[in-house]
């Protein structure tokens, strides 16, 4: 039997650019992963004291994951987060108040307190929000790809799946179809270890993820998930690739789930070694060590970007806790069409 060739690695050459980032966007990037972890501690604590009902998702450990792609876009590109990617919402324009007011179900949220955490759509920004069934999300981006392709809109889609959730025949057939049509989409499959309780050994048999791209004949990679450099300059690459008119990208992105599935899972049927050891690669702390070493970011430029982030913060909260819960008669309105 032929031996399988092995997916590509490297970043591929551009030709107009090399993914240079400049101090102005390194100083960015921090913000909004420091805005990020700060943010999912918030809902969180929020959780904890019972202003949040149902589920208390976290991307501890994907942030660089989540901020790294969606900073590879343009406005007029698509996101289709999902709900490790809370970073990605952030980085394509959502406002802090519009998220917390989603997570605390109010009436004045996105959803009108329909629904929480990152299910809600904004089409004037375009993001359209984690879609609950797994899988689902993946066949919405490849026909928004399409859609935009027809339009000339120069347009790409991306979009993300968890290591359990890539198993669902949907990303198959999107797959599918964007490879041969050759539709401006790129698909992140974030393995983070498990799927709920389920460690990835249980669910494939091949070695990486990124090992189906060939099965599509088109480009896959596998990435540590937790470098955000490297994260941006894939999904640049990935995104050129795309608007060029040269079809989608699967992209693998190997980072770890620090917490438990959602708030209420202690997760302790995770080692306790592996938490330790992905700890030291904490992606937060990671270009904070970059940067300081690089000397872009200084102790007082940290201290006032800690500043910005909690006062945002406090802002969206109080905003939020203060903000009406939607009228019980307006529970139907919005469910079924006219
Ligand atoms: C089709 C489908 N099956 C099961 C679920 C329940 N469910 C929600 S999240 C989840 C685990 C997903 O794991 P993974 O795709 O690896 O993403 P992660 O949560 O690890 O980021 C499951 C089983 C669902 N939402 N949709
Ligand atoms: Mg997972």
């Amino acid at each position: 039997m032929k031996k399988a060739k092995p997916t590509e690695k490297k970043i591929p050459k551009s030709k107009n650019k090399d993914f240079k980032i400049t101090e102005e966007q390194y100083l960015q990037l921090y913000y909004y992963m420091r805005l990020t972890r700060e943010f999912e501690e918030s809902i969180l604590k929020l959780y904890r004291q019972g202003k949040i009902v149902g589920g208390a998702y976290t991307g501890n450990g994907n942030e660089a994951t989540a901020i790294g792609s969606a900073f590879a876009l343009e406005k007029q590109d698509y996101l289709f987060p999902m709900h490790r990617d809370m970073g990605a919402h952030l980085v394509k324009g959502q406002s802090l108040r519009n998220l917390m007011l989603q997570h605390l179900g109010r009436g004045n949220s996105l959803s009108k307190g329909r629904d929480g955490t990152g299910h809600y759509a904004d089409p004037a920004l375009r993001i359209y929000g984690n879609i609950s069934h797994l899988g689902a999300m993946i066949p919405m981006a490849a026909g928004v790809a399409l859609a935009s392709k027809l339009r000339k809109e120069n347009a790409v889609a991306l979009t993300y799946i968890g290591d359990g959730g890539s198993n669902v025949g949907d990303v198959h057939e999107s797959l599918a179809m964007a490879s041969v049509m050759k539709l401006p989409m790129i698909l992140i499959i974030e393995n983070n270890q498990f799927a709920y309780s389920t460690p990835v050994s249980k669910q494939k048999a091949m070695e990486k993820y990124s090992d189906r791209a060939m099965g599509y004949g088109i480009p896959g990679f596998t990435i540590d998930g937790t470098d955000l450099e490297l994260v941006y300059k894939i999904c640049k690459a990935a995104v050129e690739r795309a608007r060029a008119g040269e079809g989608p990208t699967l992209i693998e992105s190997v980072t770890m789930r620090m917490h438990g599935h959602s708030a209420h899972d202690g997760a302790e049927y995770v080692p306790k070694t592996l938490l330790v050891e992905w700890k030291k690669k904490d992606p937060v702390m990671r270009i904070e060590k970059l940067l300081m070493d690089k000397k872009i970011l200084t102790t007082k430029i940290k201290e006032e970007c800690e500043k910005r982030v909690f006062a945002e913060l406090e802002d969206a909260t109080q905003f939020a806790v203060d903000s009406p819960y939607p009228p019980a008669e307006d529970a139907a309105v919005g469910v079924y069409a006219d």
